[in-house]
C-alpha cells in the first residue's frame, strides 16, 4: 500500500482490509521420530518484528484437577498472567525452579491470591510438592504467532504477517533441557501448511 493511501482517511479502511488479507495462516503438522502425529507439541513464529509485536495474553488458566494439571502444556507470550487454581479438594503445593519462572505457592485450595506472572522467556516445568505425579510445561515466547498441536498432530498459526521467522518447535518429549527445534522459514501473503519432524521424540 502506498503512503498515499494511509494518509488519506477515505481509503484508510481499505488500507486496513488489504493488510488484514495479507495475513497468512500457518498450518504444522508435527510427527515424532516414527512419523505418528504428536499432540501437545507447541510451535511459535520468531523474528524482531514478532518480538516487538508480543503483548501479554489474558484468561489463561492451568487448573489442577484430579491431582493433574490442565493443561499439561501450556503457550503463552511474555509478561502473561497465569491463573492456577486449584479444583480439587485437596490441597495442592505448586512450584517452579526452572530459571524462566521460579516460583511456589505453599499449600492451597481454590484460587490462589494472585496469578503467576511468567516474565521471561523460556521453559517453566511445573510440579507439586505433595503430588510427585503432577507436572506441567509453560512455554513463554516473545511473539505473538504460536499453538499448540490437537490430538491430531496439528497446530494453525493465525494471523501472520509476511516476512522471514524462525519456526520453533518443543514439545516436552524431547530431552530434558533441549532446545526447541529451529528452522527458517518465509511466509508470504498466502497461507501455508508443512510438516515438522522432531526426530528425537517417540523413537
Ligand atoms: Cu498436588
Amino acid at each position: 500500500m502506498s503512503r498515499h493511501a494511509l494518509r488519506s482517511t477515505g481509503f484508510s479502511l481499505l488500507a486496513a482490509l488489504t493488510f488484514a488479507a495479507q495475513a497468512a495462516a500457518i498450518q504444522v503438522q508435527v510427527n515424532d521420530g516414527a512419523g505418528r502425529p504428536l499432540p501437545d507439541a507447541v510451535v511459535y513464529l520468531e523474528s524482531r518484528d514478532a518480538a516487538a509485536a508480543a503483548k501479554p495474553a489474558r484468561d489463561v488458566a492451568i487448573a489442577q484437577v484430579d491431582k493433574q494439571f490442565s493443561p499439561r502444556v501450556t503457550i503463552v507470550s511474555v509478561g502473561t498472567p497465569v491463573d492456577l487454581t486449584n479444583r480439587d479438594k485437596v490441597r495442592h503445593h505448586v512450584y517452579s525452579f526452572s530459571a524462566a519462572k521460579t516460583f511456589e505457592l505453599k499449600l492451597y485450595t481454590g484460587k490462589p491470591g494472585s496469578p503467576v506472572v511468567f516474565d521471561r522467556p523460556g521453559i517453566a516445568v511445573l510440579g507439586c510438592n505433595i503430588h510427585d505425579q503432577m507436572s506441567a510445561w509453560v512455554v513463554v515466547v516473545e511473539t505473538p504467532y504460536y499453538a499448540k498441536t490437537a490430538a491430531n498432530g496439528q497446530a494453525l498459526i493465525d494471523g501472520v504477517p509476511p516476512g522471514t521467522y524462525r519456526l520453533r518447535t518443543w514439545h516436552a518429549a524431547l530431552p530434558v533441557g533441549a532446545a526447541a527445534a529451529d528452522q527458517p522459514i518465509a511466509v508470504a501473503a498466502a497461507n501455508a501448511a508443512l510438516v515438522v519432524p522432531l526426530a528425537e521424540v517417540g523413537k
